[in-house]
Order: structure tokens, then sequence, then C-alpha cells
């Protein structure tokens, strides 16, 4: 089977539906098809300050939330990032073969260390595009599940493994990215023209995984729309209620067309109840089960434990060859 690789940060406490829809929800549907690798990739999110209790409280909870939602640990594996020391290792090789100014190039850069304040923006978040390439590369992976945001980075890896290749020989698996459809991608609710993000500054745009069925419904029904009202897809003249579109296609597993059929002729307010009625129905068992799951954390840790396992069995298969390659001294 395939390989595939995708991972996401522990950055907050809760996954919201953006990485629900964005993530999980594509990673479920690949797990039969593919050999599938899903990473909690706690080292990226250091790159920005976390607090330590905090990151470990996360990164548990963000397992849990991937087995709640249906990452099935039996077939795929789901590890820690920073349980497999090859990661860092791989990236301090690949470090060294980046251009600086190809670094420089990466937006997703510009814009976090723009948010941030050049000076308060770490190292670490600048060379996190290669921290990425080094997970994906580590696994022969074939296929990155990514959204659209996160091309120009696979693109990198992309050329990376080709350049080590070039210099020392063929030794990694050149990487395709699998771009979700575009609407696999979920905005805030409050501003529904800038995508959902975890670290947000305010709350009240972003459905929680976690939340309280109440505040889930109460969220979508308050979400920001316009003043007409048709039920239509077109994101730059309807930018609130093509996400509401694009939120329910997703939990109904059907077509944006069907729906704008369905609600012809129907106001917004039919429209939001059934949007937070679907979403609540999805999310309500995810949550039960999530609460369930967390409060046997050893259990939790014994899954991730075998897990990463494997992925280190691979991993470190993978970094001797680089090693050897590279000319570095045996280890002992
Ligand atoms: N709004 C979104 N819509 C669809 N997919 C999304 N993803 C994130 N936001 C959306 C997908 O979820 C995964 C998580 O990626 P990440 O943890 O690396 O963080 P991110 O992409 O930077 O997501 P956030 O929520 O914005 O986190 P912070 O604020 O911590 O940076 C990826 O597969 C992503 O495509």
């Amino acid at each position: 089977k395939p390989r595939i690789f995708s991972g996401i940060q522990p950055s907050a406490d809760s996954l919201h539906i953006g990485n629900y829809i964005g993530a999980i929800q594509q990673w479920k549907g690949m797990q039969d098809d593919f050999d599938a690798i899903f990473c909690i990739v706690d080292l990226h999110a250091i790159t920005v300050p976390q607090d330590p209790k905090g990151l470990r409280e996360a990164t548990r909870t963000l397992a849990v939330q991937y087995i709640a939602a249906g990452i099935d640990p039996e077939r795929s594996t789901m590890f820690v990032q920073s349980q497999v020391p090859g990661h860092a290792q791989l990236a301090w090789v690949l470090n060294s073969i980046t251009g600086f100014g190809e670094a420089s190039r990466m937006t997703q850069f510009k814009d976090k260390s723009a948010r941030q304040g050049a000076d308060a923006a770490s190292v670490g978040l600048f060379t996190y595009p290669i921290l990425m390439a080094a997970d994906i590369l580590l696994y022969d992976t074939e296929l990155v599940p990514v959204g659209d945001d996160q091309k120009q980075h696979v693109e990198l890896a992309r050329d990376l493994a080709q350049r080590f290749n070039s210099r020392f020989g063929d030794t990694f698996v050149v990487p395709k990215p699998r771009i979700q459809q575009e609407t696999a991608r979920i905005y805030d609710l409050q501003t529904p023209t800038g995508k959902m993000s975890k670290s947000a500054a305010t709350d009240a745009g972003i459905v929680w995984m976690l939340d309280e069925p109440t505040a889930v419904a109460k969220k979508i029904r308050s979400a920001v729309t316009d003043t007409g009202r048709e039920v239509r897809f077109d994101r730059g003249e309807k930018p609130g209620v093509s996400n509401l579109l694009a939120i329910l296609s997703a939990m109904r597993g059907t077509t944006i067309e069907s729906l704008e059929a369905e609600y012809e002729g129907r106001g917004y307010g039919d429209f939001k109840r059934d949007v937070a009625d679907a979403v609540v129905a999805e999310f309500a068992p995810i949550r039960e089960r999530t609460i369930e799951l967390q409060a046997d954390p050893a259990e939790v840790d014994r899954i991730l434990a075998r897990s990463a396992e494997r992925a280190n069995e691979l991993a470190t298969a993978k970094i001797a060859t680089v090693h050897e390659r590279v000319g570095l001294y045996p280890s002992l």
C-alpha cells in the first residue's frame, strides 16, 4: 500500500471543525487504502511559545481526539513526533542542504513572523518547513494529504529529496501533495474571509470539537452571513453562507449543489438550524468518546508507545542510511 504521512500540532486544547473537515475526516477515509502515518507534531508546536504543562496535556488530548474521531491505531500508525528522535536528526541534515534564500521564500513563515514581529519569531519557526520535510521523507512517504496552504512546504520536501538523492545517491522517495478539495477549507464563523485557526485571537468564530453541544449550536446560529436571503455558494459575495454550506456538505456527505437546491426559497434561519443540528449530531458522540478515553491516560500512552515503536524502527533505519551517505561517523 502507498505510504501517506500527515500531522497536526498540539497547539490548542482541542481540535476545531476546520481541522476535522480539512484533516481528520480525509485521513479517516484513507486508512484502508494507504499505509497511513498520523503524527502529533509537538516539535512543530514549540516553534512558538507553549506552556510546558499545557503542551503535554494538549498532546495527549490530541491523541485521544484522533482516536475518538475515527483514526484506528490498529490500522494506522499514530504517534508523538518527539518520541521518535529521527525527526530532529533528519531535520538537521536537511537544514544543512537548504539554502537560506530558499527557506526565506516560505510564505507561512512570512505570515506568522509578521504577526509576531520579526524579532520575536524563533529560528525554529523559520526552519519549520524543513522539519516538516524531515517528517515526510523519513518514512518514504508517497502522498501527503494537506490543505492548499501547505503546498509550498511539500514542494520544498520534494526539492530537498531530489537534491539529497542527486548529491548523495538515491535515498528518499520524492513525495507528492494530495491537496484537499477547496470546500474542505473552513473559515472563521465570525470573520468568514479568514481561515479558522487554533491560534485565532477570539473564540467566537471557532467551533471546537470539545465544545458542549449547546455552545456548538449557538456559535453556528450566530455565524456571520449577509443581508441577502439566498443560500448559494459564492465565496466572493457570500463568504459566510458558503462556509456554512461547506460545513453542512462535509457533515452530510452531500454535494453543495444538492444543498443549494434543498434550501431554495427558504431563509437563513432554517439553514443555520440544520447546520447546527448536523454538527452537533457528528460531534456529540466524538466528544463523549473523547471524555471516556481521557479517563484512562495510561492506555492512551500505551497505544502511543506501540505506534512510536513502529515509527522508530522505520526512522532508525533511514537515519542510518542518511548518516552513512553524508559521511557522518558510524554510531556505536
Ligand atoms: N480552517 C481550516 N480548514 C481546513 N483545514 C484546516 N486545517 C487547519 N485549519 C484548517 C488542517 O488541519 C491540519 C492541522 O494543521 P496544524 O496543526 O499544522 O495547524 P494549522 O494548519 O496552522 O492549523 P491552525 O488551526 O491554524 O493552527 P495554528 O493556529 O496552531 O497554526 C492541517 O492538515 C491543516 O491543513
